[in-house]
């Protein structure tokens, strides 16, 4: 029962918009359901919605899913993706054993061999030239608990920060925006604010496609509640833009000017609320200097709707608009994603939007929030929050902070001196010190670098001549290509563990069959690898998959993102907890910094006096926010007479990343078989390209023969290719310039020129 792609009929109603978007709206109803099947609990191992399931399993193989009725998240809905999850369990390119490089040939090994080899290697590199020319490279998609083991055995115990993960191409620079912004990294609302909200603005998202299930339930607000305005910035018309009554089309990595000119006419417009600024926000251009509203005032009048204009390419009539309709609406929520994050300036835009909640007001309140959606499962639980970058520590600790140093590595059971007090190398970091040897050795968890990172063939040097390891599910993929050693891991339904999705909800999904072949958990593979290493003591403990969760727990005590509450035995009862969940009596959060956050309600009332919030975060002082006067910069490759054309990336409703899950379904083949170049029908009329004509696109870095579609969606002069399919590896056409704050690549903007092939 595959649903055809996209049968836009144009029509509001929900049924048929929640079908083209492959919406699953019967709730309860199963697909490939069976008889004498049983059911258990479970969470979506695709998106950062964190969507609850019910997985059956019979004979010891999965069967079926169905969205579960109970969890608030969903309210029992799927989307196409978590349909044919169960296919990927089952799916042939399960990889079933472990396999070593012998004579330039993967061959089968065994367990022992393969980790004996990667410890021997890990343990020569280490001592040959020290911890630093190793390096961990992981995954939003992991559990908490593999990335918990991954830190403690590279942080802890091998004394290298060289720890990173794909959230660094994703959420880094939403990281860098909320604790910038707000003082501390994550949202301050819920999916509660969702049928609150009065007006929506998507920015750089495409929810329809990549957050389905969010969309379906602001597609469904706005149909029971016509005042229900949305307002979308994106240079691509989407299937999002179902539910849009005005869309704002920048040019890529143009539209900071645009966010500064909505904030322009809120400010000259009276739709300020001085009262909240003066109580709750700090207006600064950095860190060192505030400045009185009056000045950014002054800042904000180079930014008027005309001059953002000529900048962005937005006519200054339709940014009033917007401007205007964010400032009427009672409540706002403005959300984001890619669009906004894998940008050169990433971080400057995070604070540009949420400057428009905090200069209004609109934050804090239910039905108003500046919520960044999280692509990936579990980047929030386990990266974010398990600090599986670079920088910081589990349970929101820093690696520059000694107390923080001392603190993990006393719970870890190993000499503080082993936590270096400096920041590892960030990703792109990371893969240029393997191109250049001084990383010799990396451990590759849940992720397909060699396909997903940007500039890609300049990367691929490093991997072919260092010793590289690859824990995957799937064989093959881009990254095993280049693996000495390729380790097979057990997959989603076949381990237990926690995932902390968008929301700060945290969930349980358990082991329901045996892993494929001799796959083994993640965890336990890093765990052993420890004890090979020779950090038998440091390893001993961890038997089980709670141990982890609990020990892991327990340095979030205190912190903002206080999980004591959090118990293995409550989670698996309940559809999550939604943080700060200090005990286990406590119901968790629904908005932080106010009224029902526990660590607000315990402040002392003088600091509250007058206010309704309190940014208590790390980075926040006196309990505010920021307000940040950041000015238009141009992304890191501007369009030219040479290359004329922005290339833009990202993804599709059908699959997802690196095809290595999706791929395994035939239903979702069929509807998108192939890689497609999208160009608007101008530009093709302009350059005698027709529909399905083979085209090159071509960039500084590379080109690429490839399908071309014609259609009205990217504005003109723009176009965009999906990265799923390795067929088809844009990515080596993408530009590696990166955000200097974040560090967070711009995928989203490149310089692109299109011929005939
Ligand atoms: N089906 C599916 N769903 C997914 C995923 C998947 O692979 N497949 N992946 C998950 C992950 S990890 C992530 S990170 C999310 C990503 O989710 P999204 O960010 O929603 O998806 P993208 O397609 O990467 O890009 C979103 C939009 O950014 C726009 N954009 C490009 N440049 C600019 C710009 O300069 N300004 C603005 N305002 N917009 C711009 C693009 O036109 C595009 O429509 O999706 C998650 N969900
Ligand atoms: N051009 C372009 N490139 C992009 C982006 C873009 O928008 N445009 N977006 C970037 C973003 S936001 C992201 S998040 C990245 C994603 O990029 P990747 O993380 O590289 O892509 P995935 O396909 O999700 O890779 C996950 C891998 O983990 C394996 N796997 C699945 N389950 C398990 C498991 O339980 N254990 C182990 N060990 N392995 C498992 C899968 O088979 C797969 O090979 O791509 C980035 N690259
Ligand atoms: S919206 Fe995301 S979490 Fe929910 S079912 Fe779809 S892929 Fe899974
Ligand atoms: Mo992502």
């Amino acid at each position: 029962m595959a649903i055809s792609r996209r049968e836009f009929i144009k029509t509001s109603a929900a049924a048929t918009a929640a079908a083209s978007i492959g919406v699953q709206l019967f709730p309860g109803k199963l697909y490939g359901g069976a008889f004498w099947t049983t059911w258990h609990k479970s969470v979506c191992r695709y998106c950062g919605v964190g969507c609850g399931v019910m997985i059956g399993e019979k004979g010891g193989k999965i069967t079926a899913i169905k969205g579960d009725n109970e969890n608030t998240v969903n309210n029992g809905h799927l989307c196409l993706k978590a349909f044919y999850l169960n296919k990927a369990v089952h799916a042939d390119t399960r990889l079933k054993h472990p396999m070593i490089r012998k004579n330039g040939k993967l061959v089968k090994a065994s367990w022992d061999e393969a980790l004996d080899l990667v410890a021997k290697k890990f343990n020569e590199i280490r001592k040959a030239h020290g911890g630093n020319a190793l390096a961990f490279y992981g995954s939003g998609q992991a559990e908490t608990e593999e990335t918990y083991m991954a830190n403690k055995l590279f942080k802890g115990c091998i004394g290298t920060n060289n720890v990173e993960g794909n959230p660094r191409l994703c959420m880094a620079s939403a990281v860098g925006g909320y604790l910038t912004s707000l003082g501390a990294d994550e949202p301050a609302g819920t999916y509660q604010d969702i049928e609150k909200a009065k007006l929506f603005m998507l920015v750089g998202t495409n929810t329809a496609e990549a957050h389905p299930i969010v969309f379906e339930r602001i597609m469904r607000h706005k149909n029971k509640n016509p005042d229900v305005k949305i307002v979308i910035i994106d240079p691509r018309k989407t299937p999002t833009d179902q539910v849009a009554d005005l869309h704002l089309f920048p040019k890529p990595g143009f539209d900071l000017a645009v966010f500064n000119a909505i904030a322009h006419i809120l400010v000259n417009e009276g739709y300020a609320d001085e009262s909240f600024i003066g109580k709750h926000v700090f207006i600064k251009d950095n860190e060192e200097n505030k400045h009185t509203f009056e000045e950014y005032k002054k800042f904000l009048e180079d930014y008027t709707p005309e001059n953002a204009e000529k900048i962005s390419g937005v006519p200054a009539q339709d940014i009033i608009k917007a401007a205007r309709m964010f400032g009427k609406a009672k409540t706002a929520m403005s959300m984001w994603t890619m669009g906004l994050n894998q940008r050169m300036r990433g971080v400057w835009a995070n604070n540009l939007i949420t400057n428009l909640h905090l200069i209004t007001g609109k934050i804090g309140v239910p039905g108003s929030d500046a919520f960044s959606l999280t692509g990936q499962p579990n980047a929030c639980g386990g990266v974010r929050e398990g600090g599986g970058l670079c920088h910081i520590l589990p349970g929101h600790h820093l690696v520059v902070k000694e107390a923080h140093r001392k603190k993990v590595a006393k719970v870890w059971g190993v000499p503080a001196s082993n936590i270096q007090p400096k920041p590892g190398k960030h990703t792109i970091a990371m893969f240029s010190a393997l191109n250049t040897g001084d990383i010799k050795g990396i451990y590759i968890m849940c992720t397909n670098p060699a396909h997903s990172l940007p500039n890609l063939s300049k990367y691929w040097k490093g991997l072919k001549e260092q010793f590289v390891v690859v824990a995957d599910s799937f064989f093959p993929t881009m990254t095993t290509d280049y693996a000495d050693v390729v380790l097979p891991a057990a997959f989603w339904t076949e381990k237990e563990g926690i995932y902390g999705c968008t929301e700060r909800r945290s969930q349980y999904m358990p082991k329901i069959i045996d892993p494929a072949g001799e796959a083994r958990w993640d965890a336990f593979i890093l765990r052993d690898l420890g004890k090979k290493m020779g950090f038998e003591k440091e390893f001993a403990k961890y038997e089980t998959a709670e141990i982890m969760w609990d020990e892991y727990r327990s340095l979030t005590k205190g912190k903002d993102m206080n999980l004591m509450g959090a118990s293995y035995n409550r989670l698996k009862e309940v559809r999550g907890l939604v943080w700060p969940v200090p005990t286990e009596d406590h119901p968790g959060t629904y908005k932080r910094f106010t009224d029902g956050d526990p660590i607000y309600d315990a402040l002392p009332a003088e600091k509250k006096k007058g206010r309704r919030m309190y940014f208590y975060g790390p980075k926040a002082k006196d309990g505010k926010a920021t307000v940040w006067m950041r000015p238009h910069a141009d992304p890191g490759e501007p369009t030219d007479a040479e290359f004329p054309i922005a290339l833009t990336t990202g993804r599709i409703l059908e699959h997802w990343h690196t095809l290595t899950m999706t791929g395994t379904s035939p239903e979702l083949n069929r509807a998108v078989p192939k890689a497609y170049v999208e160009i608007n029908p101008a530009d093709a009329k302009k350059m005698g390209i027709k529909n399905k004509d083979q085209v090159i696109v071509e960039t500084r870095r590379g080109e690429l023969e490839i399908e071309a579609r014609v259609i009205d969606r990217p504005a003109p002069g723009t176009v965009f290719v999906p990265f799923h399919w390795r067929e088809w590896p844009i990515n080596v056409l993408c530009s590696d310039v990166f955000d200097p704050g974040s560090k967070e690549p711009e995928y989203k903007v490149a310089a692109a020129r299109i011929r005939k092939a």
